[in-house]
């Protein structure tokens, strides 16, 4: 079957949870024809079963704004053509499936019928889709598509609460390759960071608002107080100066230290103790699955979809959003006693275990196979 798979390309989130699905369908013998602006950034190997299609943006000097949505569905047209795509798969509501809808029917009259899945990964529905500018094209991108899938129940509840959407939405949660995301013996990092056996908190983002990170920061000190400590923040975003200054004026500036966008994060997870994340929203929190794959457990808000990935007590713990001293005595909790941490480190791995890629892998599966009709391997 040959596949179309419209995202960002960017490293977290939604455009890597598009690109590790695409090179898990490739993998299977589909051929994955990536469409973006850009290479997504896992996507840097080569496999004879996937393509990659960049969108070129040129600003014609007549535009103020580059029509982006415009030049997006002249590509999706030309690439369902040329390379007889079978169905597309579309990140995000906005501008993915409105571009993807708007080629569906210029298709649809050249006699070819695409079908179109689009899958809501949060900021789409709880951010961006709740301003009323975007209203309109959301409900339209959602209902107009052939199936619709949300990566957590969560979200699923939160678009049917605020859009008018008449069609079912299917969860297909987020999941973890083992292959790559494995606890890995990295000793020398450990050492490097941590020389005298500090515990080790970790925090990966966009460094967006949303996030929250100053919580982080705030749970830390608490931590940092009690028992030795560092704190990674891996990632880069608007919020990250403020960030840095705010480490610097509660005086824990010297055990913090800001790792920027990193490839390999898994390597870093491997040496972590604890995994902070404190949104104010957030629909899955994948981040935090890669952690726990890592054996890493999590200290999150109560937020979204974080329910349905950290167990309450058992893989880490859940506290309302901006409680940093609810959160940081549940963290001492599990890093005071070794032996907890052990136990929370094996039930990380073993929740983790539920989002295995081979059992979610097969569920996007049946939502292509339901929509082609005389489905063929090439
Ligand atoms: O969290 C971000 O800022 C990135 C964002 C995105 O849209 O790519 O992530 C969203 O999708 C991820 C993959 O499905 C989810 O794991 C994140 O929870 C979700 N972010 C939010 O809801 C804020």
């Amino acid at each position: 079957m040959n596949i179309g798979i419209v995202c960002y390309p960017t490293f977290g989130g939604s455009g890597v949870v598009a690109t590790e699905l695409g090179k898990a369908l490739a993998a299977k013998g589909y051929h994955v024809h990536f469409i973006s602006y850009s290479q997504p950034a896992r996507l840097d190997f080569f496999n004879p079963n996937v393509f990659f299609h960049e969108v070129s943006i040129y600003k014609y000097p007549l535009f103020e704004y580059v029509p982006y949505e415009t030049i997006l569905a002249s590509k999706i047209v030309d690439t369902v053509k040329q390379y007889k795509l079978e169905v597309l798969h579309v990140h995000y509501a906005i501008p993915h499936a409105s571009a993807a809808l708007m080629a569906k029917n210029i298709l649809l009259e050249q006699g070819i019928d695409i079908p179109i899945v689009t899958t809501l990964h949060g900021t789409d529905i709880t951010l961006v889709g709740k301003d009323p500018t975007y209203e309109p094209v959301v409900s339209y991108s959602i209902n107009h598509s052939d199936a619709v899938t949300a990566v957590s129940e969560s979200l699923k509840n939160d678009t049917i609460k605020n859009f008018h959407i008449q069609r079912p939405i299917y969860v297909v949660p987020n999941f973890i390759d083992f292959s790559r995301f494995t606890k890995q013996k990295k000793e020398h990092f450990k050492m490097a960071i941590a020389p005298n056996n500090e515990k080790i908190l970790v925090h990966t983002s966009n460094f967006r608002k949303v996030k929250r990170v100053e919580d982080v920061v705030k749970v830390f000190a608490l931590v940092a107080d009690k028992i030795p400590s560092r704190l990674l923040l891996i990632g880069d975003g608007p919020e990250r100066m403020n960030i840095e200054l705010m480490a610097r004026e509660m005086g824990v500036c010297d055990r913090v230290t800001f790792l920027g966008k990193q490839e390999q994060i898994e390597e870093i997870l491997s040496v972590c103790d604890l995994f902070l994340l404190t949104s104010e929203t957030e629909s899955f929190g994948l981040a935090a699955l890669e952690a726990m794959a890592c054996e890493v457990p999590v200290i999150s808000s109560n937020t979204g979809g974080i329910p349905e990935v950290n167990v309450h007590g058992v893989t880490g713990y859940l506290s309302n959003v901006g409680d940093v001293e609810d959160m940081a005595k549940n963290a001492l909790k599990i890093l005071t006693d070794d032996k907890i941490l052990h136990q929370f480190r094996i039930n990380a791995l073993a929740r983790a275990n539920d989002f295995h890629i081979d059992k979610i892998l097969p569920l996007y599966e049946d939502v292509y196979l339901s929509l082609v009709k005389a489905p063929q391997k090439s």
